[in-house]
């Protein structure tokens, strides 16, 4: 269900120096964190995304700036709004993920589960449809 989507609230460590969050492997995400990659440059108006995972898990944070990230699990959909260095959404596996709403100098940090694999990105929304369905 879409409930598996859930912002996670991290750690944050404030300080008149500056502020610092950490993440840590199977403490404050539910996965060993395999690869980091992050979107960055995104132009406006531009959408990314478009596309559900297999076995991928990821937890997506607004590092810097704002995005909106819409969920998707074949049955219902919700909107996020990311815009904090501190807060993170947890997608798990089978979620159709599009993403929109850059603001201008924004950083989309992801860690995810596993190494880059294509054969785990099902980009097809009604072979999603057809898998999601499948799994009840
Ligand atoms: C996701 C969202 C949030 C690599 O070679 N290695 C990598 O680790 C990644 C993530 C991508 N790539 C290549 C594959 C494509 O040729 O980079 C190109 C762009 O990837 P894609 O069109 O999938 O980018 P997004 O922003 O639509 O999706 C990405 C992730 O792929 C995806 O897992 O959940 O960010």
């Amino acid at each position: 269900s879409i409930e598996r989507c859930k912002i996670i609230n991290l750690p944050k460590i404030s300080d008149p120096r500056g502020n610092l969050t950490f993440i840590e492997s199977n403490k404050h995400i539910p996965f060993e964190i395999k690869r980091v990659y992050y979107l960055y440059d995104v132009p406006g108006g531009e959408t990314r995304g478009g596309h559900a995972h297999k076995n991928l898990q990821q937890l997506l944070i607004a590092v810097s700036g704002s995005f909106d990230v819409v969920v998707d699990d074949g049955y219902e959909k919700r909107r996020y709004h990311l815009n904090r260095s501190y807060y993170g959404l947890y997608i798990p596996t089978m979620i159709w993920r599009e993403m929109d709403n850059f603001s201008s100098g924004s950083v989309c940090l992801v860690l995810a589960s596993d190494f880059y694999n294509e054969d785990d990105y099902i980009r097809d929304y009604d072979e999603f449809l057809k898998e999601v369905r499948k799994e009840k």
